[in-house]
């Protein structure tokens, strides 16, 4: 049976402040995520909306050197644009923030301060792959190879977008610097690791037995992980970009940004909460809560299995999400969405050619929604259901019920009355007008 919950905390993906959004991040995680909340409140719950930007990590460095210009350039940039978007679109957060505020940055060297202190990493000295040309050790986005699974030659130190494999820069064929180009070396460097492995029994229990009616696609994910078997996560990296590494001989090093992103889900209830004098942890530290993680399906592993550990490594009464709905891809007339090719319908861009037609694309992208696989969207199935679905069937619906208010009840809702006599009382006078 459904437990009865007292609150729901819903959360979005942050979307990282690289770039615009577009119709592929609104279908799959932030319209499925607003609906929820809108039927959620109208029910009368108690409910915490929370979104923000991502605006840490390699995808903001690399965007600002293509460009020329500084990190926190870009993400100033994107951070208000997402923001405005969203609002104008109709997105009800209670909070829309971002992981470059102070308050996040507190809370996620803290959080990290808390594990290290506590013994919960594991430190590691290892070889990574250094840039010689840039006296830099790189990882992630920054390495650039050939995929061992599909042969894809653009793939990226920790996944290749052809095939979706998550990758690791030492499986790459042909590693090279996405920066400069030069065959990388390798060098001595320390890291803090989360050792997931710890947590098999219990993510076994929490998920694969406890959480059955999860989505397929989400469960089948999961499993598949931990049949593959757990390994120890590094969740800090040689960059100059994000939360700093709180420890000592830390310097250079910051916080792997999928470990303070999610914290961003913490530290922006945290600051809605500071403002209307509401305790943030009845949120996030009690079993009354319901916390639902809205995403897409790359972001699967974090949700269900690292940020859960996280959460359970630090303790002190964290809760983990009751469920985490991800959604699959949606294409753009047949082709696969690209921000690289500039193949999307970007949000602003919509907002601005389509003034007050909002609705119609979360109409269009509800009843198309990529729930259990891939869909498609095409501007001509968007013309079809605006004129055929919403027009004709539901415009006409809605004009039918105003004439015959107009005609029968002057104009108002009459008061429900038993439909069972009124029925057979009309059935009567149908009988009697044949006599
Ligand atoms: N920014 C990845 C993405 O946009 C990432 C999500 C973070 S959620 C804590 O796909
Ligand atoms: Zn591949």
């Amino acid at each position: 049976m459904e437990k009865n919950f007292k609150r729901y905390l819903i959360t979005t993906a942050l979307p990282y402040a690289n770039g615009p959004v577009h119709i592929g991040h609104l279908a799959g995680v932030y319209v499925p995520a607003d609906t929820y909340v809108r039927y959620l409140r109208m029910k009368g719950e108690d409910v915490l909306f929370i979104g923000g930007s991502d605006e840490h990590g390699v995808p903001v460095t690399i965007k600002a050197e293509k460009e020329g210009v500084t990190p926190q350039d870009i993400v100033d940039r994107y951070h208000e644009m997402i923001k405005k978007s969203f609002e104008d679109f109709g997105m009800s957060y209670d909070i829309y923030s971002r992981t470059t505020s102070k308050i996040h940055h507190a809370t996620a060297a803290e959080f990290f301060e808390k594990l290290y202190k506590e013994g919960k990493f594991i430190e590691r000295e290892t070889e990574q792959f250094f840039d010689p040309e840039r006296n830099k050790f790189l990882s992630d986005r920054y390495i650039i190879g050939t995929c061992p699974k599909c042969g894809n030659d653009r793939a990226y130190g920790d996944q290749c977008e052809k095939c979706g494999s998550t990758l690791s820069p030492e499986e790459l064929i042909d590693p090279h610097s996405a920066i400069s180009g030069a065959k990388l070396v390798k060098k001595m460097t320390k890291h803090w690791y989360l050792p997931l492995e710890q947590y098999e029994t219990w993510l076994r229990q929490w998920i694969l037995e406890g959480h059955k009616e999860w989505k397929t696609n989400v469960y089948g994910q999961v499993k598949s992980w931990l049949d593959g078997g757990l390994q120890p996560r590094a969740v800090t990296r040689d960059l100059d970009w994000g939360v700093p590494v709180p420890v000592k001989d830390a310097q250079g090093k910051v916080l792997y940004v999928w470990f303070d992103a999610p914290i961003g889900y913490i530290s922006n209830t945290k600051e809605i909460c500071e403002k209307r004098g509401d305790n943030w942890e009845k949120w996030w530290k009690s079993e009354d809560t319901k916390m639902v993680h809205f995403i897409g399906k790359d972001n699967i592993v974090f949700h269900c299995i690292i940020f859960p550990c996280m959460l359970k490594a630090y303790g002190d009464g964290f809760i983990v999400p009751e469920n985490v709905p991800a959604n699959e891809f949606l294409n753009l007339e047949n082709d696969k969405i690209s921000t690289s090719r500039n193949w999307a319908v970007w949000l602003h861009e919509y907002l601005q050619e389509f003034p007050g037609k909002q609705d119609i694309l979360r109409y269009v992208l509800t009843a198309n929604a990529p729930e259990t696989k891939d869909n498609n969207f095409t501007w001509k199935d968007y013309q079809d259901r605006n004129n055929n679905e919403l027009l004709a069937i539901f415009g006409n619906f809605v004009n039918r019920i105003l004439v015959l208010t107009h005609k029968y009840y002057e104009g108002a809702v009459p008061a429900l009355e038993n439909l069972n006599e009124r029925l057979a009382n009309s059935s009567k006078t149908t009988s009697s007008a044949k006599e």
